[in-house]
């Protein structure tokens, strides 16, 4: 059952053939999904012959294809990792009891309410970034924006095999809705704020994949611990091709680092407005970019005192990241976690119950995982002999959901008056001037083995093409 059928309509390793209804239900929302993808997805791109990588068994090795397709002849499918044959519970209340292959009755709202915000997320993303293609800096880059937005949609897909599979009517109604919400939308957004803030330049997308795509990995790491067990299976898969979509925004954050860096070592320049007449990215406007994308995604965990979130734990429908890998009694009924709160005008600890603290475990996480990150682009950046540090900002800076969504708190974790953050934000995040200025370096460049000038050409290419490689093919 691992190897896809690809003869069906919705390719899938589900058995999609054998339950009739279901596939007729899916068959029925599948031109729904390509109506909104003519509509929201990747914009004027429909003849364009793509260099993709489509997926074609979920086993380890050898479960990708590449070859030219036109994206709306992409093969959005259903594939579940294999079944782990005897698989237990093993956290919360029903630890040690078999995973579920079906919805417990009493836990249906709370998992359907999961698996509906993570699908959001999916075409929600798709529809931040459908103008990039008219300003990439390549035709690789170009290749790479089109293959996370295709497995975006794939995701999406996952999300509504579980929805109409096994919620029934409600199911389906929730699967409608995820194509009717639209990101930024005033009466009908996205159901989570970065979700429905602007990804308007490459510097935005890169940010963007570097970091929300990681609160993806945790949350989907999260979900591949639940004792349901299709959603378990099914977000396994995702992950692996999540990995490439952080690749693409490290990777590019740190090909614009070598250039600037580079550009600032040859000239012996620091200044910011210098270095921006060089045609490339200043440092601080970078890391304004980057305090922006880091503490919306910061959010994405939710409330840091949570008691969904415990409910979620408690029940079994979501792990911590790497639950099966960490010591203790899986239950956390006795365990205590610090979360922040502001008393006298400072940031102090407070210790809470675990399991009312589990969305601030998860983004401490995912805090841990980001630095790994940004320590690599800042060695990029020692390597040119150029001296400047990336940081990232205090896990309270800018944030607007939890006890933190009420204090102003500056980069470095000073809680400050309003006067104070008003007169500092214009260093801190993104201005209409530095969105201007990187707007002003987006042309698009579509000649092979051809690169913007504010960004350097990567070390290799996809699957093993040359980086000149014709990645993207105008028809
Ligand atoms: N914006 O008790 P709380 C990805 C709401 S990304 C707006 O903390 P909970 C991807 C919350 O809904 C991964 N609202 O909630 C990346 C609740 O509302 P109600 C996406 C927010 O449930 C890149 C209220 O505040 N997957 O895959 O513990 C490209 C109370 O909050 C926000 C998931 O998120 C926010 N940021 O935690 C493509 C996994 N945060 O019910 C894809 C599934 C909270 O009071 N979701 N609220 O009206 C969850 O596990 C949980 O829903 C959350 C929220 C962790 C998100």
């Amino acid at each position: 059952m691992s190897t896809v059928d690809y003869s069906e309509r919705i390719p899938n390793n589900v058995g999609l053939a054998d339950d009739r209804a279901l596939q007729r239900a899916l068959e029925h929302w599948q031109p729904r999904f390509r109506k909104w993808w003519r509509e929201m997805g990747p914009e004027g791109t429909a003849a364009f012959d793509v260099y993709l990588r489509t997926a074609i068994s979920v086993e380890q090795d050898g479960w990708a294809h590449f070859d030219y397709l036109k994206m709306p002849d992409y093969r959005w499918g259903i594939f579940l990792n294999p079944a782990e044959p005897g698989r237990k519970i093993h956290f919360g209340a029903h630890k040690g009891e078999d995973a579920w292959q079906e919805v417990p009755g009493e836990y249906r709202a709370n998992l359907r309410r999961i698996i509906v915000t993570q699908g959001d997320t999916e075409p929600a993303s798709v529809e931040q970034q459908r103008h990039l293609g008219t300003t990439a800096p390549s035709l690789y880059d170009l290749r790479n924006l089109f293959q996370i937005n295709v497995e975006e949609g794939r995701h999406l897909w996952a999300m509504v095999y579980l929805l109409h599979r096994y919620f029934g009517r409600d199911g389906r109604e929730e699967a409608e809705g995820l194509l009717e919400r639209r990101s930024g939308d005033r009466d009908n957004p996205r159901i989570l704020g970065a979700f429905n803030e602007k990804t308007p330049d490459w510097l935005a997308f890169f940010m963007f994949t570097f970091f929300t795509d990681r609160d993806g990995k945790f949350q989907l790491c999260a979900l591949a611990e639940s004792a349901f067990d299709p959603l378990a299976r099914t977000t396994r898969f995702m992950l692996t091709e999540e990995a490439h979509h952080m690749f693409v925004g490290e990777a590019g954050i740190a090909r614009i680092l070598q250039r600037t860096a580079e550009v600032m070592a040859r000239h012996g320049i620091r200044d910011p407005a210098d270095v921006r007449r060089h045609g490339v990215i200043d440092l601080p406007t970078l890391q304004r970019y980057l305090n922006f994308h880091y503490s919306v995604t910061l959010d994405l965990f939710g409330a840091d005192e949570s008691s969904n979130a415990a409910t979620f734990y408690a029940a079994g429908l979501k792990g911590r990241f790497d639950e099966a890998k960490r010591a203790g009694d899986h239950r956390l009924r006795d365990d205590s976690y610090e979360i922040l709160e502001v008393r006298d005008a400072r940031l102090v600890p407070r210790r809470v119950p675990m399991l009312n603290a589990l969305n601030e475990v998860l983004r401490d996480d995912f805090v841990r995982d980001s630095i790994g990150g940004i320590e690599r682009w800042n060695k990029r950046i020692e390597k040119t002999g150029v001296s400047h540090r990336l940081l990232l900002p205090h896990k309270a800076f800018n944030r607007r959901i939890g006890t933190l969504a009420d204090v102003k708190v500056s980069p470095e974790g000073e809680v400050l008056a309003e006067a104070q953050w008003n007169a500092g934000v214009g260093r801190w995040l993104a201005t209409a001037d530095d969105r201007a200025f990187v707007a002003s370096l987006m042309g698009r460049v579509v000649e092979p083995g051809k690169f913007a000038g504010w960004i350097a050409p990567p070390a290799i290419g996809i699957n093993q093409q040359p980086v000149g490689f014709e990645y993207v093919r105008f028809s």
